[in-house]
């Protein structure tokens, strides 16, 4: 029988008795921000130095009790929390957030896991460097969990996910070993790649503790326009005008279908948002330019031209200046705020190709209108790189607990079930967590299941590194 008052004592001694908490209010760190789960901690753990992790993953391998990594607890797949037994480690990594370096020649940045990202966004654009990982839990994810579950976010159109802009590593593994790969090389061919088995592991392999990224110079202008179009054709039809006009220029681009937006007029009314129900869909776009803002502004003039002529436009503004734009931007940030003001709603984070959306939608929307008539669709996302947010709200007036308790489990089935035909992904940036693990145990192939059990077996044999996430191990 494990001793957790010895174990906890233990733990006080490795990382100080401030760092170790065992009671009082520990619902920030064992509630998952989508409030649907809450678990139970043997104890909060915060490290502030990668010799302090090693230490803790090393005693809680002794003691045979498991250890859950945890970031900005912003996650969206009931990941990053404890399981109600009251015997797992929450290893919170908030205060290993220091910024090691900014290599302004090499183009990179070194970063402890803790570190929030709009902390390190702010402190490259001080220097005159952009880092453009973006996602609306900004102000408090960390780089540790935007690593852990490769996050996306509203800038992966031009410069991919988290994967995209990770050059190195530093890892504590689950033998309490320091792997230190923190290079900032563009290459190097020297064996297996392990940062990315890392990467997306979702705290299940190890625990990265630090990572060399890329970074990129600050543009001359980001300019950004929102528009009203007429349907999800015409969105991918302006989507292919912007690469056309703006090439690598266009750095994000966002759809929102009427209802999403609506929830924000509803939640949020201080927000005016444009072109209020004129169409069903709104684009919100983004042109980085390296020239100059007249060069930008010339650029998104005659791309918007071309998308009036075309009809595929119906209206749209330009931001005049940064404010206007942020204002832009913070419109459709704030759709899974206002969706969670809303309540407990079913969440499809998917990918399918580009071209193919529009058919998918029209699509699985007949089917849940026929088979759950009532639903409320909050559809919205990330059109430029193919991730859509097909989110499925209690009819009005239903008790959304029960909706979710009772519907989810069919609704996922008949949405994954026209994903699949589409060649799509159930899951584009989330992870899967706990939440999705038995999604994932039926949508994919056993070869790829096996393999990814191996890696598992190999790295975490204990299984101690956040079991029960991503893989059912026995
Ligand atoms: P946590 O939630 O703390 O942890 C997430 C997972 O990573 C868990 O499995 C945890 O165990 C593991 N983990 C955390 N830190 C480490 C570490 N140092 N080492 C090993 N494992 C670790 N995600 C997107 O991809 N794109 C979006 O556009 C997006 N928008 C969002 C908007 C809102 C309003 C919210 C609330 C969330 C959004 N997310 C989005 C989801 C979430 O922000 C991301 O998954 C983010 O990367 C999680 O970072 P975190 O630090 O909060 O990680
Ligand atoms: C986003 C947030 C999750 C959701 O805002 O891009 O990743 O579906 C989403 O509400
Ligand atoms: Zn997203």
């Amino acid at each position: 029988m494990m001793d957790i008052e010895a174990l906890r004592a233990t733990l006080r001694t490795l990382v100080g008795e401030a760092h170790v908490l065992t009671d009082g209010d520990l619902t920030a760190y064992e509630q998952d921000w989508r409030k649907r789960e809450r678990g139970r901690a043997l104890a909060v753990v915060r490290p502030g130095t990668t010799e302090e992790v090693a230490a803790v993953v090393k005693a809680c391998g002794a003691a045979g009790v498991s250890l859950v990594p945890q970031g900005g607890n912003t996650g969206m797949v009931v990941g990053s929390i404890p399981d109600a037994s009251g015997t797992q480690v929450l290893l919170s990594l908030q205060r290993l957030n220091r910024i090691r370096a900014i290599d302004a020649a090499n183009l990179t940045v070194t970063v402890e896991a803790g570190c929030v990202l709009q902390t390190l966004q702010e402190a490259c654009e001080k220097d005159g460097f952009l880092f453009p990982l973006s996602l609306a839990a900004e102000g408090s994810c960390t780089i540790g969990g935007n690593l852990a579950t490769n996050a996306g976010g509203t800038q992966v159109v031009r410069y991919g996910n988290t994967r995209e802009l990770c050059l190195g590593l530093e890892v504590v593994t689950a033998q309490g070993e320091v792997w230190s790969g923190l290079t900032g090389l563009r290459k190097d061919n020297t064996g297996y790649d392990l940062r990315h088995l890392f990467i997306g592991s979702e705290g299940t392999l190890g625990v990265i503790t630090a990572a060399t990224l890329r970074m990129y110079p600050l543009p001359a202008a980001q300019l950004t326009a929102f528009a009203a179009v007429p349907s999800l054709d015409a969105a991918v039809q302006l989507l292919g005008l912007a690469h056309q006009h703006l090439n690598a220029g266009l750095t994000g681009f966002e759809v929102m279908g009427d209802f999403a937006l609506g929830l924000v007029r509803k939640h949020f009314p201080q927000q005016n948002v444009p072109f209020g129900g004129m169409s069903p869909y709104c684009v919100v776009l983004e042109n980085s330019d390296h020239e100059s803002e007249s060069h930008a502004r010339e650029q998104f003039e005659r791309l918007l031209e071309a998308a009036l002529e075309q009809g595929c436009v119906l209206d749209a503004v330009v931001a005049e200046n940064i404010a206007q734009a942020r204002a832009l931007w913070h419109i459709r940030e704030s759709i899974p705020l206002a969706q969670a003001q809303e309540g407990l709603n079913i969440k499809h984070d998917i990918s399918i190709a580009v071209s193919r959306i529009p058919a998918f939608v029209t699509e699985v929307d007949a089917l849940l209108e026929q088979h759950f008539p009532g639903v409320r669709l909050v559809n919205y996302g990330h059109l430029g790189d193919g991730n859509l947010h097909y989110n499925v709200q209690a009819p009005d007036g239903a008790d959304a607990e029960a909706f979710l308790r009772d519907q989810e489990g069919p609704i996922n089935t008949l949405v994954y079930e026209v994903v699949d035909r589409f060649n799509g992904s159930i899951s584009a940036e989330h992870g899967i967590g706990s939440l999705k693990r038995e999604k994932l145990a039926h949508h994919k192939s056993p070869v790829a299941l096996n393999a990814m059990r191996a890696i598992k077996g190999a790295l975490d044999p204990k299984n101690l590194m956040n079991p029960g996430r991503v893989l059912s191990i026995e």
